[in-house]
């Protein structure tokens, strides 16, 4: 097929962001299709002045990364932000952030945590402060449909809080977030890919959340010194309402998790079986497990009111530790013992396997699924005889990612690679096959990678394209900026046989899990629906102010290049509640509303409602102006705030 990708001439006069959902509607999707057919390991198109051929950027090498000015990305990425406590979307393969999504903690450019409903979405404290300022993002995964991403939803842990937030896809935001009660450390997630139990339900439902610190339950500060009383908790939410269904109590810790595509099992790798509580302690054991979920007959638990609480909370608490659990044909959980403190639990998206990295052992253990659950159902008598693989592959293996034809690609934190094995190899050699090669290639990478995930990695879609790398460290990968060193994201093309390392992306720290889909997957709104604000003020001549007692209601629009009000008056001493609906509709006419001296700034999308609620506790005039670039009057947009003594 033609190097030179073509941009049809119907596109030309639609906006850009449109032509992305146009095109991939159309089966329009030119760069993918054109370069899936190239052979492995082609070299980039060489540059050949102005109109170089952009469909270098599907194929790897070193110019696949620079797409032309106005040109789109192919991918989406959604990675977390570590404890800036956000989620990031990048575009993919050139590797620009196009967006922050804050969740957990404030932002000041879009005034999150300024507003009420921000805050009513963070939580608050009882004075209307907010409950936590920090937080700390680690894995991020999408709502599925049909064993693929569905753009629906994605979610997002908070180590530091335990809380879990939601981002909804059509509009890049955050809108729910739910703390997990009894736990710390909650560190795994994973959304179910379907219902266990009814074939209906072919899209995600729960999300699993594993928790990695196990504490006294209640955490009333009695059991303190009684570290044998310590446990963890591996818990349910509910997709949609967000609300708690269960937990289960457990053996040892949580640390990843995974799901299998039929909806029965869940996952979560241990590393401290020994449930120690020094750092000593946590390392004795030469086999820590990969911890089994049997989703059905915990809900069947749930639903006989076999369970207790704990504490406050009112959250259903299965009995899920090893001395309960003993019998096959009842077991709520499976032990499946894995080599000395492993870290990723990954499934391979051919929907047989769960893939444990070994972290202080240099293996990969393979467990089949089908057998996990054979053992559940008392057809096999050892539940260990689930692992049909374990096999050296490097030092500190970490995670793992696929590519949909049979190879993993895991990260190697010590020998600072990624290393491709083929699964089935793998298999072999383990059964005593001590001729099959399962280890493909190895690439060097700069440095100490973590997370890594490739192009619907862990969908049934894998689609073998680009590999992410997220490096912890980047050393002398980028200009020097002092001791705080950014952090190295880098893109591999897995196209062909050998994996071609194309990008370097320095990114502010300190990212850990990401997902990278297709662009068609979502379908971005650019302008908000009056009707999802309650408190909308649709019309212009709904402005004014309104007074009850001390309260003061301010309600106002935005058209640009004004605001409906010129100026506004209240007291000294008064609870102002200022509401502002942006009754442009138009893409990209966003504004801003920032207050001098009351700490009030955040943006205003078209057609979105926000409000803030504060004392007006400074007597004098305030010029709250438009900070965000809207018109060629935008310095004049301001309305005059005036502050009776
Ligand atoms: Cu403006």
């Amino acid at each position: 097929m033609s190097e030179k990708r073509e941009v049809k001439p119907e596109t030309v006069g639609i906006g850009r962001r449109r032509f992305i959902n146009t095109a991939a509607l159309a089966g329009l999707t030119v760069g993918v299709a054109a370069c899936n057919d190239k052979p492995a390991n082609a070299p980039a198109a060489a540059a050949s002045g102005p109109v170089a051929a952009p469909a270098a950027a599907h194929s790897g090498g070193a110019n696949a990364t620079h797409l032309k000015p106005g040109e789109l990305d192919t991918y989406y990425g959604l990675w977390s932000g570590g404890h800036n406590g956000d989620v990031r979307v990048l575009g993919l393969p050139s590797g620009r952030e196009l967006l922050r999504i804050p969740c957990f903690v404030p932002d000041a450019l879009v005034g999150w945590g300024i507003t009420n409903e921000s805050k009513a979405v963070m939580g608050t404290k009882a004075d209307g402060s907010l409950r936590y300022t920090v937080a700390d993002t680690h894995h991020l995964h999408g709502s599925y449909k049909d064993g693929n991403y569905d753009g629906r939803y994605a979610w997002v842990n908070d180590k530091i809080n335990s809380r879990i937030a939601r981002i909804r896809l059509d509009y890049f935001i955050c809108d729910k977030i739910t703390e997990l009660p009894n736990v710390q450390g909650f560190h795994g997630i994973f959304p179910d890919k379907r219902d266990p139990v009814d074939p209906a339900i072919n899209y995600t439902t729960r999300v699993f959340c594993g928790a990695e610190f196990a504490i006294p339950l209640p955490n009333d500060g009695k059991d303190v010194n009684a570290p044998e009383k310590y446990r963890s908790m591996f818990s349910c939410v509910d997709a949609e309402t967000m609300e708690m269904r269960w937990q289960v109590l457990i053996d040892g810790n949580c640390d990843l998790t995974a799901t299998s595509y039929d909806g029965k099992l869940a996952a979560t790798n241990q590393y401290n079986v020994e449930n120690g509580v020094h750092y000593e302690d946590m390392m004795s054991a030469e086999r820590d497990a990969c911890l089994f979920f049997n989703i059905a007959r915990i809900e069947e638990a749930v639903k006989a009111g076999k369970f207790k609480t704990v504490g406050s909370s009112k959250v259903p608490v299965v009995d899920g530790t090893r001395e309960a659990n003993k019998d096959p044909k009842t077991a709520l959980t499976a032990y499946v013992s894995v080599p000395k403190n492993p870290h990723g639990v990954n499934a391979s998206p051919d929907q047989k396997y769960f893939i444990c990295a070994g972290k202080l052992s240099p293996t990969a253990t393979v467990i089949e699924l089908a057998k996990v659950l054979d053992w559940f159902d008392g057809k096999m008598e050892k539940v260990d005889g689930a692992i049909v693989a374990e096999v050296e592959i490097g030092l500190g293996p970490l995670h793992t990612a696929f590519d949909g034809r049979g190879n993993a690609y895991t990260t190697l934190f010590l020998d600072s690679q990624v290393v491709k094995w083929n699964v089935e190899a793998a298999i072999k050699f383990h059964a005593g096959d001590k001729n099959a090669k399962y280890v493909v290639d190895r690439l060097d990478v700069h440095y100490q990678p973590g997370h890594i995930n490739a192009t619907h990695s862990e969908t049934v879609a894998a689609d073998g394209k680009y590999l992410a790398v997220g490096c912890k460290f980047s050393k002398d990968r980028f200009l020097p900026v002092g001791p705080f060193h950014p952090e190295n994201e880098q893109l591999i093309d897995i196209s062909g046989d050998k994996m071609v390392l194309m990008a370097d992306h320095p990114v502010r720290g300190e990212p850990h899990d990401f997902i990278i889909f297709k662009r068609d997957i979502v379908k971005p709104k650019q302008v908000y629906d009056l009707n999802e604000f309650p408190l909308a003020v649709k019309d212009a001549k709904e402005s004014g102010v309104f007074r009850n007692g001390k309260k003061v209601t301010v309600k106002l629009t935005s058209q640009a290049p004004a605001f409906s009000l010129r100026e506004f008056t209240v007291k000294k001493g008064d609870e102002v509640t200022l509401i502002l609906t942006n009754l442009d509709k138009i893409e990209d006419l966003t504004h801003g509303f920032a207050v001098p001296k009351y700490n009030i700034q955040f943006v205003i999308n078209p057609l979105e409602t926000k409000s803030v609620t504060f004392i007006a506790d400074k007597p004098g005039v305030f010029w709250a102006y438009c900070s965000t670039f809207c018109h060629a009057l935008h310095l004049e947009m301001r309305t005059r705030m005036i502050v009776e003594a």
